[in-house]
């Protein structure tokens, strides 16, 4: 079975990795022997990354991009190629959300959030994908969120982006499925980053964010996910045991679209 799940000698492409979710990702794919390149939006982030996999024993290639920028995108993907290989399994993960109530948000917020979270997967899949269809094989893992399927207040531009970004994971999978490319998402729980510090921020009469007992409570698992609980399921999406699974999202969220919710005592 370890060979199945096996990424030796396959060049893998995660976005914003620097730090959260993406670096637990791009750290799992070493151990599972991938070459791990990522990039990050300003150079002391990508300067930060490379220290920090370095402390993990990782050798990582990290490069200044701005995901929304096509010919940035395209400049180094050519750089990638030239410098490291043609990249086999790309990791859309870079991503921003702002909490706004809709009524008060500018439609230049709404456009950013859209830019990042749904026309950047778009960009960067798009330059990788002709690479792949020459190689004969690639895996392409969008990451989702609970808003692909769920609203809430606040929101709305980070549902529509994500919402947009399951039906494009599906549209990859319908379009380049017959090139050998499986194009599958990840739907992340409530995770413990950066992203999500303010929802757990600790009150000033020391009690728990409402957020934060909220979450637990609509939670099975009864816990926030750690960036670790995704680095399984995304070997698995990046590997050939996944090579039949094309267009599904995974949903890694210790319950959550399960359950209705904890009943009136
Ligand atoms: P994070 O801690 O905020 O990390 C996201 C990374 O993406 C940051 O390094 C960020 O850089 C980078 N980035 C933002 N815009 C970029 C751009 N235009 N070009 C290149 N890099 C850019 O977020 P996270 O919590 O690890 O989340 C990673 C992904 O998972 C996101 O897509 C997020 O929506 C999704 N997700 C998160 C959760 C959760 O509970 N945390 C749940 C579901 C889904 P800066 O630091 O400069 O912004
Ligand atoms: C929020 C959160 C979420 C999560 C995640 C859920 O404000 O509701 O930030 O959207 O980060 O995407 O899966």
């Amino acid at each position: 079975m370890e060979n199945q799940f096996s990424l030796a000698g396959k060049v893998a492409l995660i976005t914003g990795a620097s730090y959260g979710i993406g670096f637990a990702i791009a750290t799992a794919f070493h151990k599972a022997g991938a070459t791990v390149v990522f990039n990050d939006i300003k150079q002391e982030l990508v300067d930060k990354g490379i220290e920090a996999y370095k402390a993990e024993g990782i050798r990582a290639h990290g490069y200044v991009c701005d995901v929304t920028n096509e010919e940035a995108v395209q400049a180094l993907v050519a750089r990638i190629e030239k410098e490291v290989g043609v990249i086999d399994i790309l990791v859309n993960n870079a991503g921003i959300i702002k909490r706004i109530p809709m009524v008060e948000m500018s439609a230049a917020e709404f456009r950013q959030v859209i830019d990042v979270d749904l026309n950047a997967p778009f960009i960067v899949s798009k330059t990788v994908i002709p690479g792949m269809i020459k190689k004969g094989h690639g895996k392409i893992i969008n990451i989702c969120s609970m808003m692909s399927e769920l609203g809430r207040e606040t929101v709305s531009a980070y549902a529509a982006a994500k919402g947009g970004l399951k039906m494009l994971t599906r549209n990859i999978a319908s379009e380049y499925g017959e090139f050998n490319i499986q194009c599958n998402g990840i739907g992340p729980g409530y995770i413990a980053t950066p992203q999500t510090a303010p929802l757990r921020e600790i009150q000033p009469d020391g009690s728990r964010h409402p957020f934060d007992s909220f979450i637990i409570a609509k939670t099975p698992a009864a816990r926030w996910g750690t960036p670790e609980d995704l680095q399984g399921p995304a070997v698995f999406l990046a590997s050939d045991a996944s090579n039949f699974v094309n267009g599904h999202v995974l949903y890694v969220d210790g319950g959550i679209l399960a359950y209705i919710g904890k009943q009136p005592k």
